[in-house]
């Protein structure tokens, strides 16, 4: 039987494991990106494990999510940040160099390599054909000194693309369509290959757009092929010998194919507070904006800011809009500037933001009570934006710059625009990216006052008693669990502090509630943690005692990140015993260690006396590190 693109990556990588689908896979990891919000905890981790010298082909930090300096803390955490990567062998993206995933596809990326990343849009890198994954720190961290990463073998959905875009039709409107038709958990313990003869006529970052909002449907990773197109993206970037060729065979087998006519696709749009809930943008047309940001990692390369630019060209922006640019690299910011279309840009009354996150984190910018912001980014979850009623639709940017000009929810194809192509080579600057020291015993590494101690988890016993200190619903997303933003970001290697706003969007009480219970348990709905790949949401759980978390079903960096952190993840034999746990209720678990082995665990509610079923099909090594108490503590009794 012929291999899709995914499993001949993975068979080229394969440490242990035979890739059955359901079972847990080894694969060697080429290349590790890390951004600074999870970066800081990721470096920290490594540095426990005494190794002086990464050992991938490629370690990159960058920085890019936490700019705003409004104390000392974000400046340490950046001068941690390159000394730790200079001493250990790492290449430093310094701040204003672009984000993360858009520089890595510009510079970096390669395809037919393995990368995993400390961010959940890693995937971006499937658009250049890479086997690409978003994880949590500690995994980079142990990637990094030379182990293999751990998932479990996913499934492979292929997205057969037909047609040609028309005009103001994006990839964006692509990944809105299969968001429509999969829902947020559509694509959990699946990989994504695109293909078919739609994808000729999409370019590496259109085709990094769609790959970067796979991670919106659960997918463990999206990829396209390696082809012709690719390879003039990397000519352009100057990188032509990284070019491998990489497509499925004929006879490749798939779980599912999902058909798209990109001809008869409109452009669509994403209402609050999900990204799958989307409409066409036509039925909403006649909204009043008061907002509008184009950036992210979505949606801020060359070619989507061209575009933006020839929309705004001699035409002001609505005056009660406001209007925001964040361009994704310094790249495409000074080829925006080479050309002129920045003037344009300028002219119209946009606010020319850093290449960096900014908004989309919650660095600014939020909208204003109850606004309606029109966002080319790829999350609108409650809160998000940092304006708790705010109501953020999530777009293309030429639906945004419709909105801008117009000040209402405008279809683009209505207004017309000029085309614009890509050049046909980019300028390369890479002075902003440094090099790593190349005897990393003389560097210092700089630490400030707001790196704190790593949180200590403990080891389990043969049995627990605690309480269930919160239940919630389906979809809780990690913003939800320990949200980002301008007030908290600052804090990332601080979790003590972190911890008071644990779960604030959905209960404030619950820090004090969980510090006063001692052992804790969380009750989740379905897709319990989707969203970010932040292990603050297990590492913060975790210092406030919480020991174990029973859901539906989990996301899968989460659910991963939970078992490093030492927290056990359970889902319910029967999703219906959801509603006979409480919160408030006291359960008892005995015989932890028989009942990982046999995959089954029985919950008794000492509160009701009733009894639950339970599933944990941890593998060994996840059992090993679970009873350890995390993966730090196993890492220290076992080798990587
Ligand atoms: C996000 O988009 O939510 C983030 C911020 O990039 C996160 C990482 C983080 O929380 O630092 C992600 O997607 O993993
Ligand atoms: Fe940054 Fe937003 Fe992309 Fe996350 S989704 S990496 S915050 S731009």
């Amino acid at each position: 039987m012929g291999k899709t693109m995914a499993q001949k990556i993975m068979q080229a990588h394969l440490v242990s494991g035979d890739m059955t689908p359901g079972t847990e896979i080894a694969l060697r990891i080429d290349q590790t990106l890390t951004q600074d919000a999870t970066g800081t905890m990721a470096y920290l981790e490594f540095e426990t494990m005494g190794i002086p010298k990464v050992k991938t082909e490629l370690s990159v930090a960058y920085v890019d999510h936490n700019t705003l300096q409004s104390g000392f803390e974000n400046a340490d955490d950046h001068r941690y940040l390159q000394s730790v990567a200079s001493k250990h062998g790492v290449w430093f993206s310094r701040p204003g160099n672009g984000i993360c995933h858009q520089v890595h596809l510009e510079r970096f990326g390669k395809p037919g390599k393995t990368l995993i990343g400390s961010d959940s849009h890693t995937p971006t890198g499937g658009g250049i054909g890479m086997l690409a994954f978003g994880a949590g720190g500690l995994d980079v961290a142990v990637a990094m000194g030379g182990g293999p990463y751990y998932i479990t073998m996913p499934k492979i959905i292929k997205v057969e693309l037909t047609g040609k875009l028309k005009p103001c039709v994006t990839a964006k409107d692509v990944s809105l369509e299969l968001l429509r038709i999969l829902s947020v958990k559509g694509g959990v313990g699946a990989i994504i290959e695109w293909g078919g003869p739609g994808i000729e006529s999409l370019s590496v970052p259109e085709r990094a757009t769609i790959t970067n909002m796979g991670t919106e449907l659960g997918a463990t990773t999206s990829i396209f092929p390696s082809d012709e197109v690719t390879l003039a993206f990397l000519k352009a970037q100057d990188r032509e010998a990284d070019y491998v060729p990489l497509t499925a065979d004929p006879d490749a087998e798939y779980d599912r194919i999902i058909t798209i006519n990109l001809s008869a696709l409109k452009p669509m749009i994403a209402c609050p507070h999900s990204p799958d809930n989307v409409v066409t943008v036509e039925s909403l047309a006649g909204t009043k904006v008061d907002q509008v940001c184009i950036g992210s990692c979505t949606n801020s390369s060359l070619l989507d800011l061209l575009k933006v630019a020839s929309m705004l060209k001699g035409k002001t922006v609505h005056p009660t809009v406001s209007l925001s640019i964040s361009p994704g690299s310094r790249q495409v910011l000074t080829m925006l500037a080479d050309c002129g279309a920045l003037s344009d840009i300028l002219a119209s009354g946009a606010r020319l933001l850093e290449c960096a996150c900014g908004p989309c984190i919650g660095m600014g910018f939020s909208p204003n009570s109850g606004g309606v912001s029109l966002r080319t980014f790829n999350r609108n979850f409650l809160g998000r934006s940092g304006t708790k009623d705010g109501q953020v639709y999530l777009v293309s940017p030429e639906t945004a710059v419709a909105a801008a000009l117009t000040g209402f929810i405008t279809d683009p194809t209505t207004l017309n625009p000029p085309r614009v192509e890509l050049p046909e080579k980019f300028k390369i600057d890479d002075s902003a990216v440094l090099a790593p020291a190349v005897d990393g015993s003389q560097v210092e590494v700089l630490r400030g006052p707001n790196i704190k101690e790593f949180p200590k988890s403990k080891p389990f016993a043969d049995s627990l008693e605690a309480s269930l200190v919160l239940k919630v619903g389906d979809n809780i997303t990690t913003d939800h669990i320990m949200p980002a933003g301008a007030k908290i970001l600052p804090y990332r290697s601080n979790i003590p502090f972190m911890s008071r706003f644990c779960f604030q969007v959905c209960d404030p009480d619950f820090p004090e509630r969980a510090k006063a219970a001692g052992d804790g348990i969380i009750l989740g709905g379905s897709n319990y943690g989707q969203g970010s790949s932040r292990e603050h949401a297990a590492l913060v759980p975790m210092y406030l005692g919480i020991r174990c978390v029973i859901a539906k079903s989990f996301a899968r960096i989460h659910a991963a990140n939970l078992i490093n952190a030492g927290i056990l993840p359970l889902t319910f034999e029967n999703p219906e015993d959801y509603e006979k746990l409480e919160q408030g209720h006291r359960l008892s678990f005995k015989g932890l260690k028989n009942g990982m082995e046999q995959g089954h665990l029985t919950v008794e509610n000492l509160t009701t006396g009733e009894s639950i079923s339970l599933l944990c099909a941890f593998t060994e090594r996840q059992q090993g590190i679970l009873m350890a108490g995390g993966l730090l503590n196993y890492t220290k009794e076992n080798s990587l």
